[in-house]
């Protein structure tokens, strides 16, 4: 019975022995793993005291700070909060291109976007021209300050048709419509005379569900429109709903017709016309002389009548043209192109 008594004390002492080397074996492990976890720590802590990495975490946050303030952005609202409703336009005033500038600080590259919301409205401009400086200045006067309270992603073309030819004014926007789409990726695009300004700052130069006409009630016509279908002065038509129509004709040489052509191109695909109210689509035109090289198109009313099987062929997918200056002005830029003559 000793004998066994004695050999059992023996198991437990080794038994004990195991379990003490094993812990002082756990012991080890653990102190080695937290040392090692503290030079890491330690290291780790001593990153920023490089400089340049302290100047590139800067940069990163600082980058990171942006980006979370654009994601952040919000839609802009529907109605812009800052419109003022009707509005006094006087065309006695003088005004200078320095002036214009002065009062638009922000608009750069012939436009300007909201910088706390999102706009929808991606708009170009574009604006037919020659020879009409003092009309220009009077409209970037008025219409810079009126398109940012209507909170619209936009910038302004003027289309100045290079040489003394009859005048091409849809041909002009075609042209308008292809090179600022190089530019940026508008989704709206207003066709406007440079001579009309709007009376009321809720008559938005954007687009619409379908294609909309602006200048619904000019003072010329004594406030109201010369006929149904009158789509002249100023309109407005989306990327797709321009392209659903093929553009505009490139053949109405002189003055008018056109405006005619493409109230009939909407129409023969299936789109109406879209207006403000009387009231809201109010406007003023500058008095003026007919431009020289801008007869009457003698054409014109045979050509409207045969819109349904020219619009295929004669638009945007017949364009040509040659650009002979590009001037990216602050107010606006300056497209002059080669439009050919009839
Ligand atoms: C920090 O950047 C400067 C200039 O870029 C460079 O000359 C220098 O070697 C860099 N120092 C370290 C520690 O990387
Ligand atoms: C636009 O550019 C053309 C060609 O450089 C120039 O003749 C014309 O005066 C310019 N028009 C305006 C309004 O800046
Ligand atoms: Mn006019």
């Amino acid at each position: 019975m000793p004998a066994t008594s004695t050999g059992s004390f023996t198991l437990l002492h080794r038994f004990c022995a195991l379990v003490v080397l094993l812990t002082f074996v756990h012991i080890s492990v653990s102190l080695v793993f937290y040392v090692c976890s503290t030079d890491v720590s330690t290291a780790f802590l001593s990153i920023p005291k490089n400089p340049n990495r302290t100047v590139a975490t800067e940069q990163l946050r600082s980058a990171e700070d942006h980006l979370g303030k654009e994601l952040e952005l919000q839609q802009c609202p529907d109605t812009s909060p800052l419109l003022v409703g009707p509005l006094t336009v006087e065309f006695g005033v003088e005004v200078t291109l320095q002036q214009v500038k002065e009062k638009n600080p922000d608009v750069m590259e012939g436009g300007w976007r909201p910088s706390d919301c999102v706009s929808v409205q991606r708009v170009a401009i574009l604006i037919p021209f020659r020879h009409r400086d003092e009309h220009l200045k009077l409209w970037l006067h008025y219409m810079h300050p009126i398109l940012q309270r209507q909170q619209l992603d936009y910038r302004v073309y003027i289309i100045n048709q290079a040489g003394e030819r009859r005048f091409n004014r849809a041909k002009l926007l075609n042209v308008g419509f292809t090179e600022a789409l190089k530019d940026y990726d508008y989704n709206c695009f207003v066709f406007s005379d440079v001579d009309i300004i709007p009376l009321d700052d809720r008559n938005i130069y954007g687009c619409f569900d379908q294609p909309r006409h602006l200048s619904v009630s000019m003072d010329k016509f004594r406030f109201r429109l010369p006929y149904k279908q009158y789509f002249g002065g100023v309109s407005s038509l989306s990327k797709e709903q321009f392209l659903k129509i093929n553009g505009f004709p490139n053949n109405y040489w002189g003055w008018g017709g056109e405006d005619d052509d493409i109230y009939n191109r909407c129409v023969f695909k299936g789109m109406t016309i879209s207006r403000p109210s009387a009231q809201i689509g109010r406007c003023r035109m500058i008095k003026h002389k007919r431009d020289a090289k801008n007869d009457a198109n003698p054409r014109r009313h045979s050509q409207i009548t045969h819109t349904r099987e020219t619009m295929e062929t004669d638009g945007i997918n017949s364009l040509t043209y040659k650009v002979v200056d590009i001037k990216k002005l602050q107010l606006f830029t300056n497209i002059t192109v080669d439009v050919g003559q009839p």
